[in-house]
């Protein structure tokens, strides 16, 4: 697929699958370290990369990045990024249809969501990068193309989670990318093969998204509890070393949310407020 040709997907169908991002070798030796690191124990929230590095390399693939960029412009970042495995359950039954959802900010669930009708706008590029082959066995994700236009949101809304006459399962080989508009009602399937599943999910968005709703610790945080909700989201600062040892064609994507980037002394704080240099 060309440029065009995927922007084309993502305006009608709202996803497409971009195969061979990685090589078969590729994606068997990031699927090993992802394994390996969540079998140490569980990693919560969305800065995954604190943990493993095995997919940096990838992260400012052209083939993934020019959409982004398309969409985004040359501010464009990673906002979120996440391991995932699902555990193989032969004797499980079949996923049962419905129970579609979109990711943040369109959620209803957290503190910081947009509610709806919603803007129809691409907001957050959700890339699922497949480091096992998906298939129907083993629960590869399910989509109702074209929901993303429909402005509607169905978490938490019942009536909405009933089964689309129009949800795909969305099969492809280990080293495929999954790239779909947040807005997009998904699903995970049921993993009923024998082995596991396992991908990232690595979430790309414009500048002017305030990550900050979603960071543990922040000021966001502090009024969303203050105000009676459960904080929205836990995606972590970037730990300064491991930014310091990624590629450097990655660090434009990731330099928005390291942790010293944020950190201020009051001192520093208190003297910003009468810096005028900027206008000299
Ligand atoms: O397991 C999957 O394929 C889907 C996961 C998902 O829906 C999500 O992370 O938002």
């Amino acid at each position: 697929m060309n440029l065009a040709e995927k922007l084309l997907a993502l305006e009608l169908e709202g996803f497409y699958v971009e195969e061979g991002v990685l090589s078969p070798a590729e994606a068997a030796r990031i699927c090993q370290s992802t394994e390996d690191t969540l079998d140490q124990g569980p990693v919560y929230g969305s800065n995954f990369l604190n943990h493993d590095q095995s997919l940096a390399p990838h992260l400012a693939d052209e083939r993934i990045v020019e959409v982004v960029r398309a969409i985004h412009g040359e501010g464009a970042r990673i906002i979120a990024n996440s391991g995932n495995l699902r555990d193989p359950n032969p004797g499980a039954a079949p996923r049962a249809p419905g129970g579609l959802h979109v990711d943040w900010p369109w959620g209803q669930s957290g503190a910081s969501h947009i509610g709806g009708p919603l803007p129809d706008v691409v907001i957050n590029i959700t890339t699922f990068w497949m480091l096992t082959d998906f298939t129907r066995a083993n629960g590869a994700t399910v989509v109702a193309p074209g929901t993303h236009k429909s402005r509607h949101n169905p978490n938490g809304d019942p009536a909405l989670k009933r089964a689309r006459p129009t949800e795909f399962t969305v099969e492809a080989p280990a080293g495929s990318v999954l790239v779909f508009d947040g807005r997009l009602w998904h699903d995970g399937g049921v993993n009923r093969s024998s082995s596991r599943r396992v991908f990232w999910g690595v979430n790309y968005g414009p500048w002017w998204l305030n990550c900050h709703a979603r960071r543990p610790h922040s000021v966001e945080h502090r009024l969303q509890a203050a105000a009676g909700h459960t904080p929205a989201g836990h995606w972590p600062y970037l730990k300064g070393a491991i930014f310091d040892s990624l590629p450097a064609q990655v660090k434009p994507l990731l330099r928005h949310w390291v942790d010293r980037e944020w950190i201020m002394t009051k001192a520093e704080a208190e003297a910003s407020v009468g810096d005028t240099s900027y206008f000299m």
